[in-house]
């Protein structure tokens, strides 16, 4: 079983794009850390995003919980990812049917494919809700993940559920769906991207049913290619340190996993 560098990864010839970016970016920066960014204040956003920008490949949002969202800080915000080199993706998890996604990506108050690389959604529409998201996104050279799995005590997305968003939905649709969100590597086509968001240092879990692994149990044993890091570095004494051990420690668990392919 050849495992692929990031690098290899990225000059595929059936690699997306936006899925390239991000391969060349992990490997320039050798950082594999998305930081979650889960603050309420758009200042505090843009300065997380501007102090943790050089340790990280991606910065993922939740629009929806800041008090003070405005279309400045959209631009901002972009102009520090241009800065940093790092990919911006809204956690936004769509799931409605395609007419629907269409509306809420494109418009509303935030206006998600105006400045977010990347967005998600969830398999419970069928194909519908990618097709409603990539009328938006394509043209502007957006990516989507699916949601294949769920870090969360006793997520539904599991079994034949997690196979379905694989093969129905992310394979026939790849010209817009550059990944997933899972536990674990669900697919062997190299040019997906597994995303794994509840990491921390320490397994354990939250009290309200997130459950977290390490980043070797992520990235070397599950064979994902990316960790969603939030309170892991939020609520660090030094969150600037924090995010600098995760990418050591994703880096190691990552180049470990490569000497012993072959
Ligand atoms: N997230 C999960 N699990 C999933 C999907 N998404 O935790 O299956 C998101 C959460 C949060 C982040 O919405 O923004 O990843 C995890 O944050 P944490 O590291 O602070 O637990």
């Amino acid at each position: 079983n050849i495992e692929l560098s990031y690098a290899d990864r990225a000059k595929l010839p059936n690699v997306h794009p936006l899925a390239s970016k991000l391969l060349k970016t992990m490997e320039e920066k050798q950082s594999n850390v998305c930081v979650s960014a889960d603050v309420t204040s758009s200042e505090e956003l843009l300065q997380l995003a501007d102090s943790l920008g050089p340790s990280i490949c991606m910065l993922k949002t939740h629009v929806d919980i800041l008090k003070d969202y405005t279309v400045a800080f959209s631009q901002r915000l972009q102009a520090l990812a241009e800065k940093h080199n790092f990919l911006i993706f809204e956690d936004r998890k769509f799931a409605d049917i395609g007419n629907t996604v269409k509306h809420q990506y494109e418009g509303g108050l935030y206006q998600i494919s105006s400045w977010s690389h990347i967005v998600n959604a969830h398999g419970v529409p069928g194909p519908g809700v990618v097709k409603g998201l990539s009328a938006v996104g394509k043209p502007l050279g957006r990516g989507c993940l699916l949601i294949a799995q769920m870090s969360s005590q006793g997520s539904l997305a599991t079994g034949e559920y997690t196979k379905a968003v694989v093969s129905y939905m992310a394979e026939e649709q790849s010209d817009f769906v550059i990944g997933f969100i899972c536990g674990s590597k669900i697919t062997k086509r190299p040019e997906f991207i597994h995303m794994t968001p509840g990491v921390q240092m320490q397994a354990g879990g939250d009290g309200l049913g997130q459950q977290y692994s390490t980043p070797e149990e992520v990235l070397y044993n599950k064979g994902s290619d990316v960790i969603i890091v939030g309170r892991g570095i939020l609520e660090a004494p030094d969150r600037l340190k924090a995010v600098e051990s995760y990418r050591k420690s994703g880096w190691e668990a990552y180049t470990k996993r490569l000497g012993q392919s072959g």
